[in-house]
């Protein structure tokens, strides 16, 4: 088995960011062997820091599919076309974080007045918009491949603005709270890409994958899972997602997120006990 999952929202509270209600599970996987993986609009740099809380060892998914890295040495081989950075085995999809500040400023005339960036904000107002400390929110403003974009301006408008941004050459992927621009790059395909390396490392082309997320921006990697985990989310309804093996939580964040691995593994959650496998 298989893991994928969302950090804000599903495996972390959209408020709180606590995974108090998912600890039992976690143990439970850590023992087991099961690899649980983060697939996050945050940046390497919040990983690092979020890898130790959750006393997670394995691969992460960083910037909404813009990135991929494996600590060294953690698959027997060596996984193909990446990029080796402190320690790390990093496949990349996406362009620099850069360079989508360049498309932004390109369009940026046409919005006036509609939209905020990480870059604009400063660390104040990421603070004030998420509830994250200040040193947190200084790790989410560490981006690689993507900038986040708080929309200020109507629905009809935000639609022209991602189309525009389209047209550019960016991807734009709704989040919890911030749209991410970035390039090249979804949930589905780095979870497709980092779920190769798995079959081949374990010769076993029939491992079950579960995916875990809340947002718009989870949809694609929860297409490309066996089963679809969509967590209640307090931000948005949730659209209904064409999957043969999906299922939605009545429980909102990491109580959601306990729910659903539950309802999927048929594990009992109270003493994170394996009912039968
Ligand atoms: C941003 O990501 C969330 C997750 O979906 C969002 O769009 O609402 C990112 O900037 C991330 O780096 C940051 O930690 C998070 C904090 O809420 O916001
Ligand atoms: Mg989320
Ligand atoms: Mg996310």
């Amino acid at each position: 088995v298989l893991i994928f999952t969302d950090l804000d929202g599903s495996l972390l509270d959209h408020f709180s960011y606590s995974f108090e209600a998912a600890k039992p599970l976690l143990t439970l996987f850590r023992e087991e062997g099961v690899p649980v993986i983060p697939v996050t609009s945050k940046t390497r740099a919040e990983l690092m820091l979020l890898r130790s809380d959750l006393d997670n060892r394995h691969p992460f998914i960083v910037e909404n599919g813009a990135a991929i890295f494996i600590p060294q040495g953690y698959f027997p081989f060596n996984p193909p076309s990446c990029e080796s950075l402190d320690g790390y085995d990093c496949y990349a999809f996406s362009k620099p974080r850069d360079f989508w500040l360049g498309v932004l400023s390109e369009v940026s005339e046409a919005f006036v007045g509609e939209f905020d960036t990480f870059t604009s904000l400063g660390i104040d107002g990421i603070v004030q918009l998420t509830g994250l400390s200040e040193e947190r929110a200084q790790l989410a403003n560490r981006r690689e491949y993507s900038e986040p974009v708080m929309w200020r301006g109507t629905e009809a408008r935000k639609s022209i603005f991602v189309q525009r941004l389209g047209q550019a050459g960016a991807t734009v992927l709704q989040g919890g709270r911030f749209l991410h621009v970035t390039g090249g790059c979804n949930k589905g395909q780095a979870f497709q890409w980092l779920c190769d390396q798995y079959v081949k490392h374990w010769a076993d082309p029939s491992v079950l994958t579960i995916a875990a997320g809340d947002s718009y921006n989870d949809i694609d990697m929860l297409h490309v899972a066996d089963c679809a985990l969509v967590i209640r989310s307090p931000a948005h309804d949730f659209p209904e997602i064409n999957h043969p093996n999906v299922y939605y939580t009545t429980q909102y964040g990491p109580v959601g997120w306990a729910e659903g691995v539950c309802r999927f593994l048929g594990v009992n959650d109270d003493s994170a006990d394996v009912i039968d496998d």
